[in-house]
């Protein structure tokens, strides 16, 4: 999509800390991290958030948990992390983009705020 930022970001029109890509999804650190490890993993096609997945656009996102996966492998999470995917004004998302939020490397607590 023309305006969105994710979307010039996984185009390389707008440079990234790259943690990981291939053809369908971008990795990248979070500009703004909320543990040691942080980062974000987006489909390349726009899908604005968790509400736009359909059964035409859902294979991306089983992807993205593979990738997820294999990435908590090579950087050793093996303590264990937290997938977070924010929805909307009350869940909390900013960027309308679809991004899974992987974040690592402290105790995370729960409930989320
Ligand atoms: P949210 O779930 O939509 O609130 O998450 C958006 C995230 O995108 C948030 O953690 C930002 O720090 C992050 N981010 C980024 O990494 N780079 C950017 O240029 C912008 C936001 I704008």
């Amino acid at each position: 999509m023309q305006d969105c930022l994710f979307c010039k970001m996984a185009a390389g029109d707008i440079p990234v800390s790259k943690v990981y890509e291939d053809d369908t999804v971008l990795a990248f650190h979070d500009i703004d991290p909320q543990a040691p490890v942080h980062f974000l993993v987006i489909p390349k096609t726009h899908i604005a958030s968790p509400g736009g997945i359909t059964p035409e656009n859902s294979a991306v996102v089983a992807h993205i948990f593979e990738v997820i996966a294999r990435l908590a492998e090579d950087l050793e999470l093996g303590n264990g992390y937290r997938v977070v995917t924010n929805c909307g004004r009350d869940g909390g998302q900013s960027v309308p983009h679809l991004h899974f939020h992987v974040l690592a490397k402290r105790s995370l607590a729960w409930p989320p705020g």
